[in-house]
Formats: structure tokens, C-alpha cells, sequence
């Protein structure tokens, strides 16, 4: 991977600094979870300069990484976390456990998502052009509250739905799901 921005370099520096320090020598299911969480930032490491158009548009990419996320989700990542394995050096919470259908529905929702962008991986971009704002799709899908926070209030588009969104707006719902969950499961 080419790094063009100072501060680019500077935030995965700062961020495997982290990742050495959280693993804190986290052994079986734990180190197991950890590491399909890595493979996840990867993939959002891949996706997220192609969704600025900092890297040239590739559904295949596209594609390739949606998949290897929803591998790590739903079930995939719910199995990893059998109760009372909190505690260090796991940054889960122990609200996982008191509000399991939350912490799965957030698990299959970005296995429905990842899937949805495997979907909508030929559709293209909504912004053609950083700043631009020239939707595909007309303005009707910013006004009609697919995009943006109202999706993360609990109704996620249907995979149909999914697959006719632009890739940057499923794009969106994923690093949304990415943050809803660890708002509220893991801990800073
Ligand atoms: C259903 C909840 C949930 C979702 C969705 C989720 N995570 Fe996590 N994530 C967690 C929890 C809980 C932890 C803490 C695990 C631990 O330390 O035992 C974690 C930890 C991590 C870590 C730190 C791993 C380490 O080495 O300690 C990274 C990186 C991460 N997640 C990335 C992602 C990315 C990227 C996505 C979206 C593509 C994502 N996660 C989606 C719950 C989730
Ligand atoms: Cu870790």
C-alpha cells in the first residue's frame, strides 16, 4: 500500500502501537477474536481510501474484502465470545452477555451489510469526485433516510435494497456498524 498523507502514516503507526499493547498477550478464543477483528480493519484499511477515491474504483477489491468481513461476522463472530470471557486482557464488556440478542443483532447486521456490498460492488460510487456530491441515483436516497444515523436506529435496508445503493453508501452502514458496536461492547 502506497501512503501519500504524513498523517496516514502516522495513524497506522499510532494504531499498531495499540494493537501490540491491547493484545496484551491474549491466548485461545480471545486471541482468536482479536485477530478477526484485525482482518476486518485490513479489509477497511483497503476499502476506505478507494470509498474517498484516494485509490482508483475496483469491484473486484471491493468484492474480495466485503467478503472476507462478513467471514468474521454473525455467527462467525458471535461464537467467539462465550460468556464471562471478559476481563483482561479483552477489551469486550460484560454487557455483551446482559444484552446478547444486541450484541448479535449488530454481529448479523454487519454480516447483512458486508453481503450488500458484495451486492452493490458494481454499482459505483454516489460521489463521483471528492466534494462533488453527484448521486447515481438522483438526491431521492438522501432524503428518503436510508443513509446516515436513522439506518443505525435499528431498520437496515433489505439485502435488495442493499444491492441497488451506491458501494460508498453501503460502505457507510458498515463502518457504521463497525462503531455502533464497539460503542457499546468494548471498551475504550
Ligand atoms: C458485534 C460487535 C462488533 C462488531 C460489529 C465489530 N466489532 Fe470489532 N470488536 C468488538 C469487540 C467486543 C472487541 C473487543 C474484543 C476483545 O478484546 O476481546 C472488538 C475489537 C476490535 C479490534 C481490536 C482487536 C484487538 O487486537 O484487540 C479491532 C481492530 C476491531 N474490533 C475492528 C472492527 C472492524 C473494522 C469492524 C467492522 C468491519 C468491527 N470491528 C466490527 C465488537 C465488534
Ligand atoms: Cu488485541
Amino acid at each position: 500500500m502506497k501512503l501519500s498523507k504524513l498523517a496516514a502514516g502516522a495513524a497506522i503507526v499510532s494504531s499498531l502501537a495499540v494493537t501490540a499493547l491491547a493484545h496484551g498477550g491474549a491466548t485461545g478464543i480471545v486471541k482468536e477474536r482479536m485477530d478477526g477483528m484485525g482482518v476486518m480493519k485490513q479489509s477497511m484499511k483497503v476499502l476506505t481510501p478507494m470509498m474517498q477515491g484516494k485509490t482508483p474504483y475496483d469491484a473486484s477489491v471491493i468484492r474480495n474484502e466485503a467478503e472476507k468481513i462478513g467471514g468474521h461476522a454473525g455467527e462467525a463472530l458471535t461464537k467467539l465470545f462465550p460468556e464471562g470471557t471478559h476481563g483482561k486482557p479483552s477489551e469486550a464488556r460484560p454487557e455483551i452477555w446482559n444484552d446478547w440478542d444486541g450484541f448479535a443483532g449488530l454481529a448479523e447486521q454487519l454480516r447483512a451489510v458486508s453481503e450488500g456490498l458484495v451486492l452493490a460492488a458494481d454499482n459505483g460510487m454516489m460521489t463521483t469526485d471528492a466534494g462533488q456530491g453527484t448521486s447515481l441515483m438522483g438526491g431521492s436516497m438522501m432524503g428518503s433516510g436510508m443513509m446516515g444515523s436513522s439506518t443505525m436506529m435499528g431498520k437496515v435496508p433489505s439485502e435488495k435494497e442493499l444491492s441497488e445503493m451506491p458501494a460508498d453508501g453501503v460502505f457507510m452502514m458498515l463502518s457504521q456498524t463497525c462503531s455502533a458496536c464497539h460503542t457499546r461492547f468494548r471498551a475504550e
